[in-house]
């Protein structure tokens, strides 16, 4: 069993997707530890994300990332981090497999739904960051 971080953003969040997303993840097996909608500041979009910050995309991803709210999760299971990033799909909709959230619901390489931890490591960092111990049940 261990933990991954999850972000349902703001594209999703907008067309009112956070349970169509949230039952993929439960069919998946993997459990909703805890969840809740915030506005990401700039600052934290721009810590979140800053191991892009010099990437051409880094300051269009911050503002569409603080365009609107956001549902941040923590997600359990058996491999949960490469559980997660399965049933996510690729970063870009056009190759992601069929079924996956971003091939159903994503609408361009920025704007593709979700967010999903890509190492044990980076789960932890980015769990710590967004809730306290106390949240997590
Ligand atoms: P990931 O979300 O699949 O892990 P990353 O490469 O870590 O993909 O990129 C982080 C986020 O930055 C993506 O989910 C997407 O929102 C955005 N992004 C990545 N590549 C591009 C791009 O080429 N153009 C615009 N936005 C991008
Ligand atoms: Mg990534």
């Amino acid at each position: 069993m261990n933990r991954t971080f999850s972000i349902i953003k703001p594209d999703a969040v907008k067309r009112n997707l956070i349970g169509h997303i949230n039952q993929i993840i439960e069919n998946s097996g993997l459990k909703i530890v805890s969840s809740k909608k915030m506005y990401l500041t700039k600052k934290q979009a721009e810590i979140f994300y800053s191991v892009h910050k010099e990437r051409p995309f880094f300051n269009s991803l911050v503002e569409y990332m603080t365009s609107g709210p956001v549902q941040v999760q923590v997600l359990e299971g058996n491999k949960a981090v490469s559980t997660y990033r399965k049933i996510m799909g690729s970063t870009n909709p056009a190759d992601a497999d069929e079924g996956t959230i971003r091939k159903l619901y994503a609408e361009s390489i920025e704007a593709n739904s979700v967010h999903g931890s890509d190492s044990d490591e980076n789960a932890k960092i980015e769990i710590e960051f967004f809730f306290s111990g106390s949240e997590l049940v």
